[in-house]
């Protein structure tokens, strides 16, 4: 009813009895009537589970009593006064996300995924409304999750007012179009949403420049067709940012634009480089503080040395790299000990390419620096793929990065359990609490002993 736009619908049954033509052919009389319409999905209206309500069983004397114009005017009635509801806060986007569980991947980790791309669109400034889920062996070619699937999202996309459909994994260019064509309303991907939360997080002149070279390398193969749909649809997840207004020019000027981009970050690479080499003259050892988002790199930076970076309980918020010095009080020889704190952009699982390329200039204050800090959030349950999922980051940088202490952050928040599991496989870990300022003491300390590691 909802992708046909019928109103009403009027089924009638047969008795099977009554006159048989010569010749055959089944024939009969009316027996029953059934009518059926879409219901409104308001509060304090129909206290209702289904989208849908079918009359009980009328006779066509009943039938024809019923005043279908009355009918359809009080229900166009309330459908609109919800929509108005719904639209009173245009500026959060009211999200559909659709989640494709394929036989490669394991039940916790695709849950562990949904969960994530929920944070994600939150973090984007969405609201999730709800989720849909399909296992399906691969992705269907033309829309990802089968036609039957298809039409439910429709019709939750309806009933809901969603205005923004996410896909948890990757959609090429037909397949988005195919989707927006049939759900009639604008469908992004993972991706998407991770490129619209850089572009709204980007502070700095460099920051603003990676991310609209990130937006642009991920829009261009997904160009054509798009710009119509795209106007149509309207703003949101996915369209804002510094990449925003070029995306309707032509391929070529973003092409132009993309080089000259490339050369930006180049020179952004080179600048940054010549500033580490004037840090490494005056000897003064460095460590970056790496790990997933929202692990609380940001935090320590701050709780150990005073620093302002922004920290929040979202994915992404920080992407500026910043640098502060650490004095350390030098137990072994006497004295304090300066070292070079660099609080970096967080990682997360399957980073998108685009990202990985745009943001190399940032991402080589990791590798540069003498030794890596990874601070990872031990009350997230998905704290060991989490690890693995920055080791397999840090394994895919051109240049290998320094040794690594691991410090489990967030132990306020943590059961003695899971602190022995984790003691257990990595035993050099240090335990700390960034927001209760707890092991502090033994991080500096051990921060210490792994630069003069590294300097021997
Ligand atoms: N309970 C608890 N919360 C913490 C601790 N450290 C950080 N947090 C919280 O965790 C959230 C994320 O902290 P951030 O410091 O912004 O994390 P981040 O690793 O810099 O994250 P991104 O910049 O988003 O990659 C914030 O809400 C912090 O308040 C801790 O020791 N205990
Ligand atoms: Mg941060």
């Amino acid at each position: 009813m909802t992708i046909q736009r019928l109103d009403a619908l009027v089924t009638l049954t047969l008795t099977g009895g009554g006159f048989q033509r010569r010749g055959g052919g089944a024939t009969g009389y009316i027996k029953e009537a059934y009518l059926a319409h879409l219901l409104p999905q308001g509060e304090g209206y129909f206290q209702n589970q289904h989208y849908w309500i079918v009359s009980s069983p009328m006779s066509l004397e009943m039938l024809s009593e019923q005043d279908f114009l009355s009918l359809v005017e009080g229900l166009e009635e309330e459908f609109r006064r919800e929509y108005v509801a719904q639209q009173v806060d245009t500026d959060t986007e009211r999200v559909l996300i659709v989640g494709l569980m394929t036989h490669d991947l394991e039940e916790g980790e695709f849950e562990n995924s949904l969960r994530e791309l929920a944070r994600l669109v939150d973090s984007a400034g969405g609201e999730v409304l709800e989720t849909a889920i399909q296992k399906r062996n691969r992705p269907h070619p033309q829309t990802v999750v089968g036609a039957g699937k298809v039409q439910e999202i429709a019709l939750k996309v309806q009933t809901l007012g969603a205005n923004l459909v996410v896909f948890n994994g990757e959609l090429s260019p037909a397949q988005v179009r195919n989707l927006e064509v049939k759900l009639g309303i604008r469908v992004v991907d993972r991706t998407e949403v991770i490129l619209d939360i850089f572009a709204q997080r980007a502070r700095t002149k460099a920051g603003k420049l990676q991310v609209e070279l990130a937006q642009l390398e991920y829009m261009l193969p997904r160009l054509t067709g798009r710009g119509e749909a795209m106007s149509r649809l309207g703003g949101g997840i996915g369209t804002r940012g510094p990449g925003e207004t070029k995306l309707e020019t032509e391929r070529r000027a973003i092409q132009r634009r993309i080089s000259k981009l490339q050369k930006d970050v180049n020179q952004l690479q080179a600048h940054r480089s010549r500033l580490r080499q004037q840090r490494q003259k005056q000897e003064v050892p460095s460590i970056a503080i790496i790990g997933y988002t929202n692990a609380g790199k940001s935090t320590l930076i701050n709780t150990l040395t005073n620093a302002e970076v922004y920290t929040a309980d979202q994915l992404f918020a920080t992407l500026d790299p910043t640098t502060k010095k650490l004095s350390i009080p030098d137990r072994v020889n006497g004295g304090r000990k300066t070292i070079l704190l660099t609080d970096t952009v967080g990682f997360i699982h399957e980073l998108p390419p685009q990202l990985v390329d745009a943001f190399r200039a940032t991402l080589e204050e990791v590798t540069e620096a003498d030794a890596l800090l990874q601070v990872v959030d031990l009350s997230d349950s998905a704290w060991k793929s989490q690890i693995r999922a920055v080791m397999n980051i840090l394994s895919e940088m051109p240049i290998v990065p320094g040794p690594m202490l691991i410090a489990f952050n967030k132990i306020d928040q943590v059961d003695m359990q899971t602190i022995i599991e984790a003691k257990e496989e990595y035993p050099v870990a240090v335990f700390i609490s960034a927001c209760e300022r707890l092991g502090l003491e033994t991080l500096r300390e051990k921060m210490l002993e792994l630069v003069e590691y590294v300097a021997t």
